[in-house]
């Protein structure tokens, strides 16, 4: 029981303490089985990809999509990322799904390119595990080569909260997949530490703006300043904007008047399967009324 009451303190970070409770056994043995489970997925093509729109306000045409993983447990049910990507981390299977996921994600939106739209943008989200990876570059090379996908298709999004490590090491791998064309997107924008300063040494062509901002704007609100300086920002640092989580008519209404560019949400569309992506892609009339 100490020995997993460490284990959490550990978990923590540096220079803290735990002292253990009976949740910490049930939770150890839970991910204990997740990541015996999670070896198999791989083998029996459990993970699979959902897909959520990204709309731009001005013209409101779909301008790409963000994969979202899932894995289908046979005995669980559907799994959001939050519930395996970070057991997949402990170890170095996230290697191996990040990869298949990419390739997952690169292969699906070149069949999209030709069925739907040659310009459709897939948005790809990184693990810190795959960002620190010396193969990175070549992982990403590959999956373009082996689909056929343009690499001006194809951005990667990464979050502050991955850049504790080597950033120097981080920004060459970034610069690098940018200079072949691939977009590189700083997700969740403004919850890390060090948004600023990171922003300053980052290669980085697009800014999601966490869904914790746009939760909180209301007319006048405080939120909508913050919202509003984080457009500014990307305006001046020529970014391309995207706000997150727009799940009312009144965030819609409020982002258009401070003519965000590109915005994502549940008023829009829940991530889908592929299926019924392809159909709300084809069937999509302009923004919600
Ligand atoms: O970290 P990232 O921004 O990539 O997270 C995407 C997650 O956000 C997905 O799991 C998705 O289901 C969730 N999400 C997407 N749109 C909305 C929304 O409008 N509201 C909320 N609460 N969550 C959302
Ligand atoms: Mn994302």
């Amino acid at each position: 029981n100490a020995d997993l009451a460490m284990y959490v303190a550990k978990g923590r970070g540096k220079g803290t303490y735990a002292v253990f409770e009976p949740e910490m056994y049930s939770s150890s043995l839970e991910s204990l089985s997740i990541s015996t489970d999670l070896r198999n997925a791989l083998e029996r093509d459990e993970l699979l990809l959902f897909y959520q729109p990204i709309v731009d306000l001005d013209s409101g045409d779909i301008s790409g999509l963000e994969a979202l993983a899932r894995w289908k447990h046979p005995v669980r049910g559907l799994l959001s990322p939050a519930e395996f990507i970070p057991v997949a981390e402990e170890s170095n299977l996230i290697i191996e799904i990040g990869k298949r996921l990419l390739f997952m994600a690169c292969a699906q939106a070149q069949e999209w390119r030709k069925t739907l739209s040659p310009k459709l943008q897939m948005s790809f989200n990184l693990s810190a595990k795959q960002l620190e990876d010396p193969n990175l570059v070549p992982i990403v090379t590959e999956a373009l080569a082996m689909t056929g996908l343009p690499p001006e298709n194809l951005i990667l999004e990464i979050t502050e909260s991955m850049l504790m490590g080597n950033v120097e090491a981080t920004v060459r791998q970034l610069t690098a997949l940018r200079k072949q064309g691939i977009g590189i997107a700083i997700d969740d924008f403004g919850t890390g530490h060090s948004s600023l300063g990171l922003l300053k040494r980052l290669p980085v062509d697009i800014m999601k703006i966490d869904r914790t901002f746009v939760h909180s704007m209301t007319e006048g609100s405080q939120d909508v300043a913050f919202v509003e300086a984080m457009l500014n920002l990307g305006d001046s640092l020529k970014l391309r904007t995207v706000a997150e989580g727009i799940e009312t008519h009144q965030q819609m209404r409020l982002l258009q008047e401070l003519a965000c560019p590109d915005v994502q949400g549940y008023l829009f569309a829940k991530p889908m399967a592929p299926s019924d992506t392809e159909t709300f892609v084809s069937t999509f009339d302009g923004l919600p009324e």
